[in-house]
């Protein structure tokens, strides 16, 4: 049967370049672009965009029924920063916007459900090492509690109703087409542009901060490769433990400095950004996503760094 896919958030960090894949796979007229603001990316006139609140489920609902699409991608999120700035929208879109399309999909039959979590709904007394896919969870930003209710609702939905939905918890990642959105991983990201510009960089996240972290194009492809994977194989519907490449800044310098040997690094102090990278863990066990669908990530520090480095000359 032919795929009609809808991306709502289509314009994110992710979203952007997911759309762009899915139109290679799929062809632009089966992936349907939605989001609350006009592409700055340049879309081909002919792919189809819609102007769409998560908020507004009847706005959803007309999406639904104009193209009874048979996979949604619900991208719409306020990241971690931003979260911290404003509660209650983000508890309301991250939350209500999941709620709308998971009930519109059992309507309307849709075949898949892709929602991202994140690393996130990992917090203080969570194991920091290699944190596996079931453990103590007790996040303590906003983004990373509805990250947490979300995963809780959509296995509740996969349990109750039989809704395919599936998930993934993405690290921190690091991309150079579509700007970072609020994150608190984005210095891992500014600073590449910093390094090109200005040959130094001012980190909000202290030397030592060592975070969990993923290139673009392996969340991209790994979030393909588990929409694609055969129901059965799926084992967990709460979202996947997902691992790319875990580094602090210190250690990203070092490997910029090997292709920009002046570049320096100073940190800024007292950024609230670090209480949130502070609660999150440093590496991460993700055998659940290797053993379901053969998952396994592509590009090490070295390659991730030099790949940015060339895409960012251009
Ligand atoms: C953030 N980039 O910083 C996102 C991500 C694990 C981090 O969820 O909020």
């Amino acid at each position: 049967m032919q795929e009609k896919i809808v991306v709502l958030g289509s314009n994110g960090q992710i979203g952007t370049e997911l759309v762009t894949t899915l139109r290679k796979i799929y062809g632009d007229d089966h992936v349907v672009a939605c989001d609350i603001r006009r592409p700055d990316y340049d879309i081909k006139n002919s792919a189809p965009f819609e102007f769409v609140n998560v908020l507004d489920k009847e706005m959803i609902n007309g999406i639904f029924h104009k193209y009874r699409p048979t996979q949604v991608y619900l991208l719409a999120a306020l990241l971690s920063a931003t979260g911290e700035q404003n509660p209650k929208l983000a508890w309301d879109l991250n939350m209500n916007g999941l709620l709308n399309v998971l009930d519109l999909a059992l309507e309307y039959k849709t075949a898949k459900v892709y929602w991202p979590s994140s690393i996130a709904v990992f917090g203080p007394n969570s194991p920091k090492d290699n944190t596996s896919q079931y453990c103590i969870m007790d996040p303590n930003t906003v983004y990373g509690i509805s990250k947490l209710a979300g995963e809780r609702w959509c296995e509740y939905y996969n349990q109750k109703y039989g809704l395919d939905v599936r998930s993934i918890r993405y690290p921190g990642l690091i991309s150079w087409k579509a700007a970072p959105g609020g994150g608190t991983t984005d210095y891992a990201i500014h600073i590449f542009h910093d390094a090109l510009k200005k040959g130094s960089y001012q980190s909000f996240l202290s030397a030592e901060t060592e975070l969990p972290m993923m290139y673009m194009d392996d969340a991209i492809r790994g979030t393909i490769e588990l929409m694609d994977a055969p129901a059965d194989q799926i084992s967990v519907r709460s979202s996947y433990n997902f691992a790319g490449v875990s580094f602090t800044p210190e250690v990203l310098a070092a490997e910029i400095r090997k292709h920009i040997p002046d570049f320096t690094l100073s940190y800024a102090a007292n950024d609230p950004r670090q209480q949130i990278a502070n609660s999150w863990p440093r590496s991460i066990d993700d055998n659940y996503a290797a053993k379901d669908w053969g998952w396994k990530p592509e590009f090490d520090l070295s390659k991730l760094t030099i790949d940015m480095l060339n895409n960012l000359k251009k």
